[in-house]
């Protein structure tokens, strides 16, 4: 066995610590997903995020530090790039149910994180959530509304999911554990 490959097999058994952001648009479902993760269960009694909470949870042998930041105008202008900062993936939260300001999530997206030259070639995780409405959008619509098409810069992927429900939220979190141990281990 060559020297790399006993330092990469080193790497994928011990664990990984490695801080994510959590973006998109108030009232997306950022938090309610962080407490799905961290509780198993549906908390309908989260509040806006005035700043960011810090959390930790596990998925594999990857230990997350989740900085899950507030959505409204006021913190992608304050805190978005400053707490993003450091980060080995981003995971940008839509809600599904509110075409109306898809264009919005759209702009803000390509601003912050894709157009942004200090967001390194970072996985982007993009969740489709709330799909337990009714009316919700589909992944496919959803990603079309946000231009996924054209991304070129970064890996990504977009996963329709439920914090209600929990749908898919386990599935969207492999997809960056994986993608964050490769990069590790490439490094
Ligand atoms: N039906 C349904 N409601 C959801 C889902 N996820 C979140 N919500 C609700 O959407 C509202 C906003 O959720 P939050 O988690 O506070 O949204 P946020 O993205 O953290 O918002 P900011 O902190 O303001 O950026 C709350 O009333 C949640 O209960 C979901 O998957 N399905
Ligand atoms: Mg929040």
């Amino acid at each position: 066995m060559s020297f790399l490959t006993k330092l990469r097999s080193k790497f994928a058994r011990e664990r990984l610590t490695v801080k994510i952001a959590w973006l998109g648009l108030d009232h997306a479902g950022k938090t309610t997903i962080v407490k799905r993760i961290t509780s198993g269960e549906f908390d309908d009694s989260t509040f806006r995020t005035l700043g960011m909470n810090v959390d930790e949870f596990s998925s594999g042998n990857v230990r997350f530090i989740s900085w899950d930041i507030g959505g409204q105008e006021a913190f992608r202008e304050s805190l978005w790039e400053s707490y993003m900062a450091g980060s080995m993936g981003i995971v940008y939260v839509i809600d599904s149910n509110d075409r109306q300001r898809f264009d919005e999530a759209q702009a803000e997206l390509w601003k912050y994180v894709l157009d942004n030259d200090k967001v390194e070639n970072i996985p982007i995780l993009v969740l489709a959530n709330k799909q337990d409405l009714e009316n919700a959008a589909s992944a496919g619509e959803v990603a079309r509304s946000l231009n996924l098409h054209k991304v070129t810069t970064h890996s990504y992927a977009i996963v329709p999911t439920s914090a209600k429900t929990g749908f898919n939220v386990e599935e969207g979190l492999e997809w960056l554990r994986q993608r964050v141990t490769e990069k590790i281990e490439t490094l």
